[in-house]
């Protein structure tokens, strides 16, 4: 049995979770996945069980915890580097950890009023403007980064930045926020993906429903 273990919460729900998760299915990396489901009504207490922060998802690599999903994507990167988790050009990985970074940090309009949902069927809702400008920064990454690579992925390979940016694309279609080729075309290369596949199944049989996450 491997001795890695991500613990992540719904799939329905979890963005955060999404991120490495996805990393590691796309990478085939080997790993045991290890459910913590969210409870609202405790403020998810028993995440303090497993993380110094309360907040999934939490790498477990032995002894060690590795947790904020950039962190452990950074560290998968360096425990795995055959895998290419970063794009190969040393230009390409630093547009790539800034657009990361921009993602972990940024967009808080577009993650506060469209939450991650994959069992919600695509629907628009009333979003403030400043939804509308994280969109369309999106947008202007991911032209810039597919017109430069030639695509599927950002750097054409699936690499970190595109598990940074995979629940943007449920976000995007699933509150209709943009028709633009360019989303078109990167959200068909992600929704292919066998992990994404898996993902977005597990998530839509989940029994579970998260009030505050449900727009
Ligand atoms: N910056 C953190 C964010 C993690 C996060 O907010 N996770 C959510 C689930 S998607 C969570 O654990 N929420 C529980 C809480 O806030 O108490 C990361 O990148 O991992």
């Amino acid at each position: 049995m491997s001795e890695l273990q991500l613990i992540i919460a719904n799939k329905n729900y979890s963005s955060w979770s999404l991120r490495p998760w996805i990393a590691l299915k796309v990478k085939g990396i080997e790993f045991e996945e290890v459910f913590s489901q969210f409870d609202e009504a405790t403020g998810h207490k028993h995440f303090a069980e497993f993380s110094p922060t309360k907040k999934v998802p939490v790498l477990k690599d032995g002894e060690l915890t590795v947790w904020e999903s950039l962190a452990i994507l950074e560290y998968l990167a360096d425990k795995f580097p055959d895998a290419d988790l970063w794009p190969v050009e040393q230009s390409d990985r630093a547009i790539a950890r800034s657009i990361s970074n921009e993602m972990h940090g940024g967009f808080m309009s577009l993650r506060a009023e469209c939450p991650m949902n994959m069992r919600r069927k695509e629907e628009a809702i009333n979003v403030s403007d400043s939804v509308h400008k994280d969109v369309r920064r999106i947008i202007e990454i991911w032209r810039d980064c597919l017109a430069k690579s030639g695509g599927p992925f950002l750097f054409g390979e699936f690499c970190i930045a595109d598990a940074m940016f995979a629940p943007v694309v449920n976000r995007i279609t699933k509150y209709q926020l943009s028709d633009d080729s360019v989303v078109q075309q990167y959200s068909s290369a992600m929704t292919a993906l066998p992990a994404w596949l898996e993902w977005e199944e597990a998530g839509k049989a989940e029994p579970w429903i998260v009030e505050e996450d449900e727009a």
